[in-house]
C-alpha cells in the first residue's frame, strides 16, 4: 500500500525572468515559486512530505508531444541576445523566453516525470510539483501562454508508454483553458481531459471557439473532451463544488482512471488578476480531497497558473494539506451555485448525456441565449439568488482591494480556517471485531448507560424499544465516541451496533453535547421519531428500500428505491447527485453513518461513500455500522487508506428517476442540487 505525499521543488526553476517591458507576461515571476515554498515551510508542510529530486527530461521524453522542429527551434534560444529573444517571443501567444528557459522547461518536465514515476512505482501514493514554466497552453510546435512544453500531457504520454496505464484522468483547475492539453488527447478515449476556464463567451484570452461546452473530442475520443467554460468572473466555493458534484466526479468514476494528473493553476483563486475569481483557498483542498479516493488515490499535481503570490501561496499549502490527508476547513460562503454557472452545467451535461450513463436521465435542454447574453444581466441574476446578495457583494469587493486590504483579508480569512488534526484518527469501542485494521485504532472504552440517561433523547418516540438491553449497551460504546470526536481527541470512530436506531440517538446525543448540526445518512429501513425528522439541526437522509415514507419537510429525506434492488451505480449517483450537496448545504459539526447489514450495497461503494463524508465536519464522523463484515472495509476508509476502485457503474432506469424527482422537490431549499434552470 503506497503512502506518502512527495514534493518536487528546486529554486533552479526561478532563475529565469521576463527581460525587457512585455506587459502581458509581466505576472510571470520566479516569486511564484519561492512564495508558495516559503508559506509550505511556514506551515511545517515541507518535512511532511517526501522531498523528490528534479531532473532534466530527456529531448526523446519532450517529442512525446512536441515536433523534432520546435524542440531544436526552443533549444536555440539558450544562445540567444535580447533582441532575438524577444522576436523569437512574439512569433507566439504571449509568451517570453529567456537564455535560461530552455534548461527550466526540461526541469520543469523532468520534475513532473519524477513525481509520476515515483507514484506509478508506489514509492508514494501521490503528490505536488512546484515547477515553472507551466506547460498547459504549449502544443505541438507552439509555445504560448508563459508555456513552454506541455508537462501534463507529456505526462501522461510518458505514463502510459512507460507504465501502460490505460486510462488516464487530467483535472484542469487553471482558470485558463489548457488547449494544448486538449489538442493533444482530443482523439484519445485513453485520456479523459477536464478544464473549466474563464471564457465570457469567448472575450477571454485564449479567446477560442474549441473551448466553449460543445467541444467534446473528435472521433473515438468524443465525449472524453469537457469543457466547462464560465461566462462572467467572480465564480466561487460552491460554483467549483457543483461543477465537480454535478459533472466530473460521476464521470471521474465511470471513466475509472488509473491516473489523475492535475494541471493545477491557482489563477482561478481569489485575488488573482487574471482569473477575477473567488474561489478560497481551501476549496483547492475539498477539489483535491474529493479526487483522491479515484486511482488507488494516484494523484499527481502539477502547478500551472497563479499569479496573486498570496492567494496562490496559501492554495498550494492548502493542496499540500489535502494530499497529506489532514481534515478539511469548512468551505465558507453560501453553498449556492450562481445563475451562470447553473447554465454552464446545464449546457455541459446536456452535450455530454449520450456519452455518459449518469447523464441519461437529465431533464435539461441546451441553453442558446444564456443570462450573460442579456442585457438585464445583473438583475436577472439577483433575482434567482436574492439570498445571495451580501454573498456577491462581498465577491466585489475583493477584487477592488489594494494589496494590504487583500492581505489581511486573507490573514484573517485563513485564520477562520485553520484546522487542527487530532492526534488519534479513528477510535472505536465494543465488543472485540475480527479486523486487523482495528489494530491500528484507539480502543474506547464503553460506558455504562442507564435507560434514563439515553430515555431523555427520545420524546415520542418507542421507549419500549430502549427496554433492548442490546440498544443500551451500543448507545454505552456510541456515546465515548462522541465525546471523543467532539472534544478533538479523535478525528473519527467505528462501532458495531445491533440496530440502526441506535444512530438516531447518536445523533440527538451530539446536538446535546453541543454540535449546531448534524448530517445523519441512514442506509437502511429504521424507525424515524417526528420530532427527529422535524428537528433542522439534524438532515437526516434514509437510503431505504420502496415504501411509503412521506417526506413533509427539508431536514427529513428518504430516498426509496422505487427500482428495487439498486445496482452498483445508485449509491455513488446518489452521493454526487443528492447526498453531498445536501451535505455540504447543511455544514455540519458531525456525520454519522449508519450502515444495515441487508442494504446490498457493496463493501467497496461503501468504503468510497465513506472516505467522501470525511470532507464535512472537518472530518468528524462516526460510523454504526449493523453487520461486523463490513468492519474491516470501513475502518480501512476512515483511516484514510486509499481505496480500490469500483468497478462497475450500472444504474436502475427507476431509481435515476427517484433521484431526479426528489432534485426538482428540494433544489430550492438545498442549493447545490441546481444542475440546470429548469
Ligand atoms: N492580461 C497560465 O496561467 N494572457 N497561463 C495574459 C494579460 C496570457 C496564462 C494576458 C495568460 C497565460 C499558465
Ligand atoms: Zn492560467
Amino acid at each position: 500500500m503506497a503512502s506518502g505525499t512527495g514534493l518536487i521543488y528546486n529554486d533552479q526553476m526561478m532563475s529565469y525572468n521576463l527581460l525587457w517591458d512585455f506587459p502581458a507576461c509581466s505576472i510571470e515571476v520566479p516569486e511564484r515559486l519561492s512564495a508558495s515554498f516559503e508559506k509550505l515551510k511556514q506551515y511545517g508542510l515541507v518535512e511532511r512530505c517526501i522531498q523528490l529530486s528534479v531532473r532534466e527530461a530527456t529531448e526523446e521524453e519532450i517529442i512525446l508531444v512536441h515536433s523534432l522542429d520546435y524542440l531544436e527551434a526552443v533549444k536555440s534560444t539558450a544562445f540567444m541576445n535580447v533582441e532575438e529573444l524577444k522576436s523569437f517571443s512574439y512569433k507566439y501567444n504571449d509568451v517570453y523566453f529567456h537564455p535560461n528557459s530552455y534548461y527550466c522547461a526540461k526541469l520543469s518536465l523532468g520534475a513532473t516525470l519524477q513525481l509520476v514515476d515515483a507514484i506509478m512505482s508506489d514509492r508514494i501514493r501521490n503528490g505536488m510539483a512546484l515547477v515553472r514554466p507551466p506547460g498547459h497552453h504549449s502544443q505541438k510546435s507552439d509555445a504560448c501562454g508563459f508555456c513552454i512544453f506541455n508537462n501534463v500531457a507529456i505526462a501522461a504520454k510518458y505514463a502510459k508508454q512507460r507504465y501502460g496505464t490505460k486510462r488516464i484522468l487530467i483535472v484542469d483547475w487553471d482558470v485558463h483553458h489548457g488547449q494544448g492539453t486538449q489538442y493533444t488527447f482530443e482523439e484519445d478515449p485513453s485520456v479523459l481531459y477536464f478544464s473549466w476556464h474563464r471564457y465570457e463567451h469567448q472575450q477571454f484570452w485564449p479567446n477560442l471557439k474549441d473551448s466553449d461546452y460543445n467541444a467534446i473530442g473528435k472521433g473515438s475520443g468524443t465525449g472524453f473532451t469537457i469543457n466547462i467554460p464560465w461566462n462572467k468572473v467572480g465564480m466561487g466555493n460552491a460554483d467549483y463544488l457543483a461543477a465537480f458534484l454535478s459533472i466530473l466526479l460521476p464521470v471521474a468514476y465511470e471513466f475509472n482512471p488509473e491516473l489523475i494528473l492535475v494541471s493545477a493553476g491557482f489563477d482561478s483563486a481569489v485575488g488573482d488578476p487574471e482569473g477575477e475569481m473567488c474561489a478560497t483557498p481551501e476549496c483547492f483542498a475539498h477539489l483535491t480531497q474529493l479526487l483522491m479516493p479515484l486511482a488507488n488515490g494516484k494523484l499527481c499535481v502539477v502547478l500551472e497558473g497563479g499569479y496573486n503570490l498570496r492567494s496562490l501561496s496559501e492554495s498550494v499549502c492548502m493542496t499540500v494539506r489535502a494530499l497529506l490527508g489532514d481534515p478539511m476547513p469548512p468551505l465558507v460562503g453560501q453553498m449556492a451555485p450562481c445563475l451562470s454557472a447553473v447554465e454552464t452545467i446545464q449546457n455541459v451535461r446536456a452535450v455530454h448525456q449520450p456519452y455518459w450513463k449518469f447523464l441519461k436521465y437529465h431533464e435539461g435542454v441546451i441553453i442558446k441565449d444564456p443570462s450573460t447574453k442579456k442585457l438585464n444581466f445583473a438583475i436577472e441574476e439577483h433575482k434567482l439568488e436574492s439570498a445571495d446578495t451580501t454573498d456577491i457583494e462581498k465577491k466585489m469587493t475583493v477584487f477592488s482591494m489594494e494589496k494590504q486590504d487583500f492581505d489581511e483579508f486573507m490573514d484573517s480569512h485563513m485564520k477562520n480556517v485553520l484546522v487542527l488534526a487530532p492526534s488519534v484518527r479513528t477510535a472505536w469501542a465494543g465488543d472485540e471485531v475480527k479486523s486487523a485494521k482495528l489494530d491500528r485504532c484507539l480502543k474506547v472504552e464503553a460506558k455504562e448507560t442507564s435507560m434514563e440517561e439515553a430515555g431523555i433523547l427520545i420524546s415520542g418516540g418507542d421507549a419500549t424499544q430502549l427496554e433492548n438491553k442490546r440498544l443500551l449497551l451500543s448507545l454505552g460504546c456510541i456515546f465515548p465516541l462522541i465525546d471523543k470526536i467532539t472534544k478533538r481527541e479523535v478525528r473519527n470512530g467505528i462501532v458495531v451496533a445491533p440496530t440502526l436506531s441506535s444512530s438516531i440517538i447518536a445523533a440527538q446525543y451530539s446536538i446535546t453535547v453541543g454540535a449546531s448540526r448534524v448530517f445523519l445518512l441512514l442506509l437502511g429501513e429504521a424507525d424515524i421519531p417526528t420530532d427527529v425528522k422535524a428537528d433542522e439541526k439534524i438532515l437526516v437522509v434514509n437510503v431505504c428500500a420502496k415504501q411509503d415514507k412521506m417526506r413533509g419537510n427539508n431536514y427529513f429525506i428518504p430516498i426509496c428505491w422505487e427500482g428495487g434492488n439498486e445496482c452498483d451505480g445508485d449509491l455513488l449517483h446518489a452521493t454526487f447527485e443528492f447526498i453531498l450537496p445536501l451535505a455540504y448545504g447543511h455544514r455540519p459539526e458531525l456525520v454519522v453513518l449508519a450502515v444495515g447489514d441487508n442494504t446490498g450495497i457493496p463493501a467497496v461503494t461503501l468504503a468510497h461513500l465513506t472516505q467522501l463524508l470525511q470532507l464535512l465536519a472537518e472530518g468528524r464522523i462516526l460510523v454504526i455500522s449493523q453487520a461486523s463484515d463490513l468492519v474491516d472495509t470501513l475502518t480501512s476508509s476512515l483511516l484514510g487508506d486509499p481505496l480500490p476502485t469500483v468497478r462497475s457503474f450500472v444504474l436502475n432506469e427507476e431509481n435515476a428517476l427517484v433521484l431526479m424527482k426528489l432534485r426538482q422537490e428540494l433544489k430550492q431549499h438545498w442549493k447545490l442540487l441546481k444542475n440546470s434552470v429548469l
